[in-house]
């Protein structure tokens, strides 16, 4: 047995709290949304029935108008800030009130089909739970039917503290009703993490949304922050693809039918989003109007969910290995070399897995597996050489932020199966 996949697995299995992962001891000790769909696929490959239970325990608590929480809450521990306290939300099991990337039913798909026989049973309560949420993404998310869904928070991207929201940050006031207390900064070295003044902002939306009483339309309306984003919705595309895919498996032609008008309306936004001086797709930022410019990884992850025309796909790649030249680890969330680029500073420059992940498949649906195989093989060696660490800089390759972390360990398993 290859002794990396005995680390990671055992990894996963420190950090399991009874059916659920959390992301890494102390420092976030909650179940989070899109790092347990990452987990889920790593489990589909050798125990799906703790697959299965990675995301039925998140599901747990998907609120009632489909919203599925960025964390889940299931018990109390005072190692993080914001906790339950802070947001204020009515669900059973306390929960955020902001939601993550919908990685969900990409690995729902995933784990139905490693299940074999009598998996449907299993599988259709996830499926209900998948499709109330999508349907959730384009109500609450595209009231205007854009096709490009919004986050109303730097957390629902999952890439917290990325250049992308400088400038719509910005706006956001700096005043709070709670009281900042970061815990994070206590567990990992600040120059890892976001900035102070970033956490007053990240709170400052707290508070505004949770005034709203956490009501999508009353959000919409107040909300300081608006992006309709292009990494949530390519990975809300490919979701969309698989569930589809899994209502046509189980005859809900109904549903089929409702999915593919969802994926295709996304399909041509964010066509529109491609920006050929720039070599990569854009977010709208819907509250100034404009092109979010950063250069950050979130122009590519549409080569995830989308079948580009050659000359795109080329560009996208070309592009890529421009950002990618004389790094050590790729692929670097913000272009090297830009004054926003800090190669330590969590999503302003380092390399994680996961993106990796979603860019390898990407790359190989759009014909460039050598560019793919090229990226997972620079993943698997950074984590061989340094440890399961939450992120890498790419300039040195040093592991950095919280160790011993679960989507790295799955993302590790999954990047090593062929
Ligand atoms: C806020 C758990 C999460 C990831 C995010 C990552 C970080 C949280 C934080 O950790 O965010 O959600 O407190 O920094 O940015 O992508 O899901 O691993």
């Amino acid at each position: 047995m290859n002794l990396h996949i005995d680390h990671a697995k055992r990894i996963l299995v420190a950090n399991d709290r009874g059916g659920y992962t959390v992301p890494t001891d102390r420092l976030y000790p909650f179940q989070w949304n899109w790092d347990s769909a990452f987990v889920a696929m790593g489990f589909a490959l050798y125990d799906i029935d703790r697959a299965y239970r990675e995301l039925e325990r998140l599901t747990e608590g998907q609120w009632a108008d489909g919203m599925i929480p960025h964390i889940v809450f299931h018990q109390p521990s005072d190692t993080y800030f914001p906790g339950p306290d802070v947001w204020r939300t009515k669900h059973t099991i306390p929960t955020s009130g902001i939601t993550q990337p919908p990685v969900f039913a990409i690995a729902l798909r995933k784990v139905h089909e490693r299940a074999g026989k009598h998996a449907e049973a299993r599988t259709l309560p996830l499926y209900e739970a998948a499709l109330k949420w999508h349907r959730w993404w384009y109500s609450a998310r595209d009231p205007e039917r854009t096709g490009l869904v919004a986050l109303h928070h730097p957390w629902e991207s999952g890439s917290d503290n990325s250049p992308a929201w400088d400038v719509a940050l910005a706006r956001v006031p700096t005043t709070t009703v709670t009281p900042v207390m970061r815990k994070d900064t206590g567990h990992v070295n600040a120059d890892m993490r976001p900035r102070d003044e970033d956490y007053k902002r990240f709170i400052h939306l707290l508070d505004t949304y949770a005034a709203c009483g956490w009501n999508p339309a009353k959000q919409w309306e107040e909300a300081p922050f608006k992006i309709a984003e292009i990494q949530t919705t390519a990975i809300l595309l490919k979701a969309g693809e698989d569930l589809e895919h899994l209502a046509r498996l189980f005859g809900r032609t109904e549903d089929a039918t409702e999915i593919a008008d969802f994926n295709d309306r996304s399909r041509r936004a964010m066509l529109a989003q491609w920006r050929p001086a720039l070599r990569r797709f854009v977010s709208r930022d819907l509250i100034s109007g404009e092109d979010v410019q950063a250069a950050t990884q979130a122009g590519f992850i549409p080569l995830l969910s989308l079948d580009l025309d050659k000359d795109i796909a080329d560009a996208l790649v070309t592009e890529m290995k421009t950002w990618s030249k004389g790094l050590k680890v790729a692929f670097p969330t913000t272009k090297p070399g830009v004054g926003s680029w800090e190669p330590k500073r969590y999503w302003r420059g380092p390399a994680w897995a996961i993106i990796n992940w979603l860019l390898i498949d990407g790359l190989q649906r759009n014909g460039h597996p050598d560019a793919g195989e090229e990226l997972r093989m620079s993943t698997i060696a950074a984590i061989e050489t340094e440890g399961f660490a939450e992120y890498f800089d790419p300039v040195t390759g040093e592991g950095c932020g919280g160790l011993g972390f679960s989507w790295t360990a799955a993302a590790y398993i999954w990047l090593m199966r062929v």
